[in-house]
């Protein structure tokens, strides 16, 4: 994405943005907090836990039971926050718009729910290398219990998806292709607006994983096309616990319930029983209600400031850490896709991640270490873990500075 737009980073006011984030302000090990652990999750601002104070103070009551005021109330704001969740992704209705622990529970959805009516034996999935864990193993454990077969989209050297390979990958017996929007390593921006073409000419629904999209890039499910998306409220400033499947309603209507329980049905006998409208019908038992409130105060919250900006911003400041981090004798950056969101994996040459991000930690700097839930890919990067910095609206340049000071002072400490 071009930056001829609309919004310099000046006009992009993330002091005062920062004000809503009290976390921020604590200090680590007498340092100020430094947060780059965004792609984990994100921090919360006032509005976020305002709201959840606020349903405990005055609505507090299960959804869609009883006939009595706080009852009402609970599900009248459950039921506004999947009408907020729809406008954010542009779905053109609620009736498309699951709520589920997270993205996990929500790929675990269609794999359970859509793939044991749609997969036979000798079907394929087609899954990329560079998917995290939530969107492997699902598939894994569907195409084990079914006899389907995986197959996987590679990526190159720069950490980019190999579309032409993709092409010959696909076969007539290719049932669904789930990957992600954005790789939680890499950082890459897939080409899911092309893939989701290519396997729409094939007849082939496509299953996005929205992670580390949906929380930085504005995304409107009606252009891209795409038949189910899955993403987390606390990757993008609202609660854990609660998450996003979204799907075309003929799929939904299609697939068989996920769990059985209270609020999925419609009439119970003791032998059998009939499933509830679509959304309903695979919402099983008392859902997070506190944190549907908290996840609508963190989607207003985003809108108030406008996706485009907050890419916009993120993009500056991603571009400006990869040409200082660059200037670091030693650090190697996984990914050089140029297509790409804040997520940075690296690796100094002669020092573990570990040790690195204890070191960091030691200066009020949280980065993550590790495999970062990517197994294969650091497999065939050929390495055990990477440190990675992640950034979000919150974060600014002098942090970067900060960030960039400390690798150098830790080569100097460890090398
Ligand atoms: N898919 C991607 C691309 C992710 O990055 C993550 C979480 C998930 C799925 C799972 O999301 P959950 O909310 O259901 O847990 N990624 C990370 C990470 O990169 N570090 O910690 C969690």
């Amino acid at each position: 994405m071009q930056l001829e737009s609309v919004v310099r980073p000046a006009e992009f006011d993330v002091l005062r943005i920062r004000e809503d984030f009290p976390i921020l302000n604590e200090k680590i090990h007498g340092k100020p907090l430094v947060y780059l652990d965004n792609a984990a999750t994100t921090q919360k601002p006032l509005p976020v836990i305002d709201a959840l104070r606020d349903y405990y103070l005055h609505h507090n009551a299960n959804v869609h039971r009883a006939i009595h005021v706080l009852a009402e109330r609970a599900t009248e704001g459950y039921e506004k926050a999947r009408q907020a969740v729809a406008e954010f992704i542009k779905a053109r209705s609620e009736r498309q718009i699951i709520f589920t622990r997270g993205t996990t529970e929500a790929i675990n959805l269609v794999a359970s729910a859509w793939g044991r009516k749609f997969v036979r034996a000798g079907d394929e999935i087609m899954l990329t290398e560079m998917e995290h864990h939530s969107n492997l193993v699902p598939w894994q454990i569907l195409a084990q219990e079914v006899g389907a077969v995986l197959r996987f989209i590679p990526f190159t050297e720069e950490g980019i998806l190999d579309v032409r390979r993709f092409e010959t990958l696909l076969s007539g017996r290719t049932r669904i292709i789930a990957l992600s929007h954005m790789s939680n390593v890499f950082g890459t921006i897939n080409p899911i607006k092309r893939i989701i073409r290519m396997a729409h000419d094939r007849g082939i629904p496509v299953l996005l994983d929205g992670a580390q999209s949906v929380p930085h890039l504005p995304i409107d499910v009606d252009f891209l096309d795409c038949d189910f998306l899955a993403f987390s409220s606390h990757k993008m400033l609202g609660p854990t616990g609660i998450g996003v499947l979204y799907a075309k309603d003929h799929l939904l209507e299609n697939m068989n319930p996920y769990q059985g329980g209270g609020e999925m049905i419609s009439t119970v006998w003791l032998e059998n029983s009939t499933w509830n409208e679509i959304p309903h019908k695979f919402e099983a038992g008392t859902p997070n209600i506190e944190a549907a409130f908290g996840f609508h105060a963190a989607l207003d919250y985003l809108q108030s400031i406008g996706m485009k900006r907050v890419t916009l911003y993120e993009q500056e400041l991603t571009t400006y850490a990869l040409n200082r981090m660059k200037q670091v004798e030693g650090l190697n950056i996984y990914g050089d896709a140029p297509e790409r969101g804040g997520v940075i994996s690296f690796n100094i040459e002669g020092l573990h991640p570990h040790d690195l991000a204890q070191f960091l930690d030691q200066h009020g700097i949280a980065i993550r270490a590790g495999h970062h839930c990517a197994q294969p890919i650091m497999r065939k990067l050929n390495i055990a873990a990477t440190a990675r910095a992640s950034f979000y609206l919150y974060n600014t340049f002098e942090e970067i500075d900060y960030f960039v000071d400390s690798l150098r002072k830790a080569r100097v400490f460890f090398l």
